[in-house]
C-alpha cells in the first residue's frame, strides 16, 4: 500500500437472505474494495444509519491505510462511546480496511496479523432436540459432519419454546420472527435446573469422553444459581458453561468462581476491553466471546486477546448465524494468527447466504481456515443481495410465570 491511495465511496448495503444482514462496502480511488459486516441482529437498521449518517461523511477522504487511526478517530472522536451499535459500526469499518489492506498488499489478512500460528481453527457447532432423545440424534448428526465439539440445547419439560430449541425446528437455531413485535416465551429456572444436568449427562453418556461438549445458558441464572448449576455440572466434563449469569454485574463472578471449576465462557454482549478486564485480570472465566463485528474490529479484538493471553484467558469467539459470513471470516483471520485462540462457533448458513457472501474460508473436519485469497477473501454478489430486501425481525422476550420479564 503506497499511503496515497484515498477512501472515495462508504456503502451500506442492507439485504435478508433468510435473516438480515448489514455490510459496509468501503471503495477507494485505486478501484479496491472493503468489505465489512455490521449485523446487529433485531436492530439492523440502527447500525446501517449509525454508518450512513454519521461514518461514511467522515470516511471519504482518508488514506484506507491508516486502519489504527480511523479506530481511534471513530471510537474517541465520537465522544459517545462503546455500546453495540457504535462498535458494531466502528468494528465493521475495521474489517473493510483491514479487507483493503490485504488486497493492495496481495496477502491473507492473517498474514498481516504475524501469519499463522496454527494450521486450522477448531470449530463447534449448535445441536438441538425438544426432548433429549431428539437431542442425542442432533448430536450423532453434528458428529458425523466431522465436528469435534458441539454446542447442546434442548427444550425444558413444562415450558415451550426456549432459548436455543423450538418444537417447530428441533436442531436448529430458531430464526427471527418476521413480523411487528417479539415472540414471548416464558422462561421457569427451577424447571431448567432440574432439567440441565440430567440433559447434559444423557449427552455426554451417548457421546463418549472425546467429544468437546458446550452449554449456553443464556444469561439466565443469579450468582448463586450458577454457582449449583455449575457444581452439578462437574462430573460431565464441559468444555464451556456460557453465559451463566447477565453479566452487567461482573464482580458476582467471583462467587461462582468460588464454588466452581467448570470452565466459564462471557462475552458476546460486551463491546470493548474495557467490559472485558475484570472477567479477564480477575481470572474469572475461562473464554472470553467477544464478537470480531460487535466488539470494534480485528484491532480490538486483537487487544482483547492480547489482555486475555496475559491472564491464560483464551477466545471462544460468537459466530451464530446472525453474523454474516465476512465477520465468521474476518475472526478466522484472527484465529489463525493468534496464539490464545481456543474455538470458533460455526453454526452455518443457508445455501443462499454462502451464494450471496462467496468467501475462501472453508469448513472441513471440525475445523475451520479463512482461506489464503488477498484480503479477507469475501466477494458481496451485490445484484443478488438487492432481491432480498430488509424484513424487520426481533429477538424474543422471556417472561417468569407470574408475567415479570427477564433476560432472554
Ligand atoms: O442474536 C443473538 C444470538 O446471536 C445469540 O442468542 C446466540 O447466544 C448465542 C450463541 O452463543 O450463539
Ligand atoms: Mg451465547
Amino acid at each position: 500500500m503506497s499511503g496515497t491511495d484515498t477512501i472515495v465511496a462508504a456503502d451500506v448495503v442492507v439485504t435478508s437472505p433468510g435473516r438480515n444482514f448489514v455490510t459496509l462496502k468501503i471503495t477507494t480511488a485505486e478501484g479496491l474494495v472493503g468489505w465489512g459486516d455490521a449485523t446487529l441482529n433485531g436492530r439492523e437498521l440502527a447500525v446501517a444509519s449509525y454508518l450512513r449518517d454519521h461514518v461514511a461523511p467522515l470516511l471519504v477522504g482518508r488514506d484506507p491505510a491508516r486502519i489504527e487511526d480511523t479506530w481511534q478517530y471513530l471510537y474517541r472522536g465520537a465522544y459517545w462511546r462503546r455500546g453495540p451499535v457504535t462498535m458494531t459500526s466502528v468494528g465493521a469499518v475495521d474489517l473493510a480496511l483491514w479487507d483493503i489492506k490485504g488486497k493492495a498488499t496481495g496477502q491473507p489478512v492473517y498474514q498481516l496479523l504475524g501469519g499463522a500460528v496454527r494450521d486450522r481453527i477448531l470449530a463447534y457447532t449448535h445441536a438441538s432436540g425438544w426432548d433429549v432423545p431428539r437431542l442425542l440424534d442432533a448430536v450423532d448428526a453434528r458428529r458425523e459432519h466431522g465436528f469435534l465439539a458441539v454446542r447442546a440445547q434442548s427444550g425444558v419439560p413444562g415450558l415451550g419454546t426456549v432459548y436455543g430449541v423450538s418444537e417447530a425446528a428441533a436442531g436448529h437455531e430458531r430464526p427471527d420472527r418476521h413480523g411487528t413485535g417479539p415472540d414471548e416465551e416464558i422462561w421457569d429456572t427451577d424447571a431448567y435446573l432440574r432439567h440441565a444436568p440430567e440433559m447434559l449427562a444423557a449427552v455426554r453418556e451417548h457421546a463418549g469422553p472425546g467429544l468437546k461438549l458446550l452449554h449456553d445458558t443464556h444469561h439466565r441464572l443469579t450468582p448463586g444459581e450458577a454457582a449449583r448449576l455449575g457444581r452439578a455440572l462437574e462430573p460431565v466434563n464441559l468444555f464451556w458453561l456460557e453465559d451463566v449469569t447477565p453479566a452487567e454485574n461482573q464482580e458476582v463472578l467471583r462467587h461462582v468462581r468460588r464454588h466452581t471449576t467448570v470452565p466459564l465462557a462471557i462475552g458476546e454482549v460486551f463491546n470493548t476491553v474495557w467490559e472485558c478486564q475484570t472477567l479477564i485480570t480477575e481470572q474469572l472465566i475461562d473464554f472470553v466471546r467477544t464478537c470480531v463485528t460487535h466488539a470494534g474490529g480485528i484491532s480490538h479484538l486483537r487487544r482483547i486477546a492480547a489482555l486475555a493471553e496475559i491472564w491464560q484467558v483464551r477466545l471462544g469467539p460468537h459466530g451464530p448465524s446472525d453474523i454474516s459470513p465476512v465477520a465468521l471470516g474476518a475472526s478466522l483471520h484472527v484465529g489463525l494468527s493468534t496464539p490464545n485462540f481456543a474455538i470458533q462457533e460455526y453454526m452455518g448458513y443457508e445455501p443462499v447466504v454462502h451464494e450471496v457472501f462467496r468467501h475462501a474460508w472453508s469448513y472441513e473436519d471440525g475445523h475451520l481456515h479463512p482461506g489464503d485469497e488477498p484480503g479477507l477473501g469475501i466477494e458481496v454478489d451485490e445484484a443478488l443481495a438487492a432481491r432480498f430486501p430488509y424484513e424487520p425481525g426481533y429477538l424474543p422476550v422471556a417472561r417468569r410465570r407470574d408475567g415479570s420479564v427477564t433476560d432472554w
